[in-house]
């Protein structure tokens, strides 16, 4: 993957020309998001802009080992900047309460590598078959003889080895695994990365994971499984919707299954699903169709009000996209 001379330029004009740069990224944040804002954040500073780090929630508890994560605010401390860049970000809305300050902005800078739905932004660096935000950030970098910090380099590691599963997943490119050699060399930290995010689980998790998996439903001659968390299993495990991260990848490992989702209620009456499907089956279709998003393998969307209910229409959902591919 090598970014395109214009977007390059584009780049480097926007950022030439500004001094104070917000940078924003989606709510219920994950590696590649605050890997990238972060990584970007330091590169901007290593070259004297002024720069200040949104996020609508704060880093979970797996994340909170990378470098410079307590500058992450929800609202800016200081107003007036003159570009606003916004990665990882496919929906304007999924900046949360951190929207406006992105909204009014005199300039703004997408940087994503998701099926984008809405096109916000002056200038928009958005390459679908990249494997991770970082990655492309990673490749820009590059392309502008940037000087790549360790720490900046555990950020962009941080994101490529998240969204690519720790390089199991599908999206794992040559590219991703090239630049994951280069940040190694730049002095990333595997070891953290790897310990904080891949062996990092909570006992609450441990818990609420067993009970994920023992109360798996199966359907379509086990091609499809889904979890269902209830509110009241997120109490019985003193659990919270961090601890579930992962789960529905635990589901689609299993031999026969095709398409897997895990749909919880950490907060009463606000019910989240993730999706997830081997090659061939789109389940962004399916999470669009209940007004959410994603990639053709990994998707999500949420639903409000009763559980059974949410149940019932996205196993809906996903049976027709189990029959028609
Ligand atoms: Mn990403």
């Amino acid at each position: 993957m090598t970014i395109d001379t214009t977007l390059l330029e584009a780049f480097q004009a926007e950022i030439g020309k500004a001094s104070k740069i917000l940078i924003g990224t989606h709510l219920n944040p994950d590696g590649d998001a605050l890997g990238s804002a972060l990584g970007l954040a330091l590169y901007l500073e290593s070259i004297g802009k002024k720069v200040e780090v949104l996020c609508h929630h704060s880093a979970p508890k797996n994340l909170r080992f990378l470098p410079t994560v307590d500058r992450i605010r929800q609202v800016p401390e200081t107003a007036d900047h003159d570009l606003g860049i916004i990665v990882d970000l496919e929906s304007f809305d999924r900046l949360g309460t951190t929207a406006p300050y992105f909204e009014n902005i005199k300039r703004l800078m997408v940087i994503d590598h998701h099926v984008p739905h809405e096109a916000p932004g002056d200038v928009r660096i958005i390459e679908i078959g990249a494997a991770a935000t970082a990655l492309i950030l990673t490749r820009i970098f590059e392309a502008l003889d940037a000087e790549i910090s360790a720490d900046m380099a555990t950020c962009l590691y941080t994101g490529i080895a998240t969204d690519t599963g720790s390089f199991r997943f599908r999206n794992t490119s040559s590219s991703a695994l090239s630049a994951a050699a280069v940040l190694l060399e730049k002095g990333a930290n595997l070891e953290l990365v790897s310990e904080e995010i891949f062996q990092n689980r909570q006992l609450s998790s441990a818990r609420l994971l067993g009970h994920a998996l023992e109360t798996m439903k199966l359907d379509m001659d086990d091609r499809l499984a889904w979890g269902v968390l209830s509110h009241r299993d997120f109490e019985w495990a003193h659990a919270t919707d961090e601890d579930t991260e992962g789960f529905v990848n635990e589901l689609l490992s299993i031999e026969t299954v095709q398409i897997a989702a895990l749909l919880r209620e950490a907060k009463p009456g606000k019910i989240r699903c993730s999706l997830r499907s081997r090659r061939g089956f789109d389940v962004a279709e399916v999470a669009r169709e209940f007004g959410g998003g994603g990639h053709k393998n990994a998707a999500g969307c949420n639903f409000e009000g009763s559980l059974a209910d949410a149940e019932h229409q996205l196993v809906e959902g996903m049976r027709k996209c189990l029959a028609s591919s």
